[in-house]
């Protein structure tokens, strides 16, 4: 309960009438990322546009008539959530609610690895009826997750190699998403550390917890900047709580931001944490990574210290880097190509 009062909280979209209907199952919404580094290109090279970055939030409502009694998750929703790269598990607190934390995450978590299992254990029978021998090691590794799962664990917790992990990567793993636990609290308490006991329940799942206060969050949509940030700082806030969890996210799904900047448009790019140069053009476009010469790059820090690419120039600031350089958090890099 509470999770479209917590997507209006980060997309700023109220509810819609009718939602209940079934209709809309999966509304999407955007998060658009607060970023004072990209604010700051903007300014300095006095940019047209200003493109951040855009996270895409789903919220989703179950349909009373799948949703098995006392089930957690209505199962007509798990293919949608399959192509999700995490999940936002929202756990109501507010107004005297007070759902036992632990429990209610072991409920999800039970409904996550039961999805996974059946799906393992199909795939499993199939290569067992195949009797492939270049198979063999799909089906090793999905009888080694299928023991795992049966013991009623999620797959994020199960050491698994790069090799392995490519035998699942196309079937969108339930119980091994990064999952962040929003507890859904009152205004009061939502800058307060959550409780211990609620903390080691969700790290003990490999999640970590977040407290928000929804409803709260959700009314300084009608505010002007202002006006938020007077309301933020009564309730002893200092920024919206989309921003910290972005942070959180960003952690969860192992991402970093890097920059291109110029007069035309100042933009910041999300990007997997460890990526090359290379893969960082094939983020802007595809043509620059199949004509990638070089990137030229300098720190966020060189540049916000100098405020210019002819002082950066100057003081030797500016690197050039190959292909199979690894991209750090705030590079602002100018790819050099051909085609
Ligand atoms: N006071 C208060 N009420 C809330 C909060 N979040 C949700 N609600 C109320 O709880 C009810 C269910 O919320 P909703 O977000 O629609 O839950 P959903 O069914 O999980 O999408 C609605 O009446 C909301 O107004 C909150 O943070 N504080
Ligand atoms: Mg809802």
């Amino acid at each position: 309960m509470g999770k479209s009062t917590v997507f209006h909280a980060l997309t700023g979209l109220a509810p819609l009438a009718g939602q209940s209907d079934g209709r809309n199952r999966a509304r999407p919404g955007q998060i658009k990322v607060a970023d004072e580094r990209l604010d700051f290109l903007e300014r300095t090279y006095g940019s047209k546009k200003r493109v951040e970055v855009e996270l895409t939030v789903l919220d989703f409502a179950p349909n009373p008539k799948e949703q098995k009694e006392g089930a957690a998750l209505d199962p007509s929703l798990l293919p949608l959530i399959r192509d999700l790269d995490a999940l936002l598990i929202v756990i109501p607190e507010f107004a005297g609610k007070q759902a036992a934390l632990p429990g209610a995450l072991n409920a999800i978590e039970a409904e996550l690895v039961f999805a996974d299992l059946d799906q393992a254990e199909r795939r499993l029978e199939r290569l067992t009826k195949e009797r492939n021998p270049a198979s063999e090691f799909e089906r090793a590794t999905l009888q080694r997750c299928v023991k795992w799962l049966e013991e009623g664990k999620p797959l994020r917790s199960l050491e698994l190699a790069a090799q392995e992990l490519a035998v699942f990567a196309s079937f969108g793993l339930l119980s091994r998403k990064p999952a962040l636990v929003v507890v859904n609290c009152d205004a009061e308490r939502a800058g307060a550390a959550p409780a211990a006991d609620a903390a080691a329940a969700a790290a003990a799942h490999g999640m970590e917890l977040f407290s928000l206060a929804a409803a709260f969050e959700a009314e300084l949509w009608e505010l002007d900047a202002e006006g938020q940030r007077e309301l933020l700082s009564a309730a002893g806030l200092s920024a919206p709580a989309r921003d910290r969890l972005v942070t959180a996210l960003y952690r969860a799904l192992g991402l970093i931001t890097f920059y291109t900047a110029g007069e035309p448009e100042a933009h910041a790019w999300p990007l997997t944490c460890g990526a090359s140069a290379l893969e960082a053009a094939g983020r802007i476009h595809s043509d620059i990574a199949r004509g990638f010469i070089r990137a030229e790059v300098v720190s966020y820090a060189d540049f916000a210290a100098l405020r210019s690419d002819a002082k950066v120039r100057e003081a030797g600031k500016l690197r050039l880097e190959g292909r199979d350089y690894v991209i750090r958090d705030g590079d602002i890099i100018h790819v050099r190509f051909k085609v």
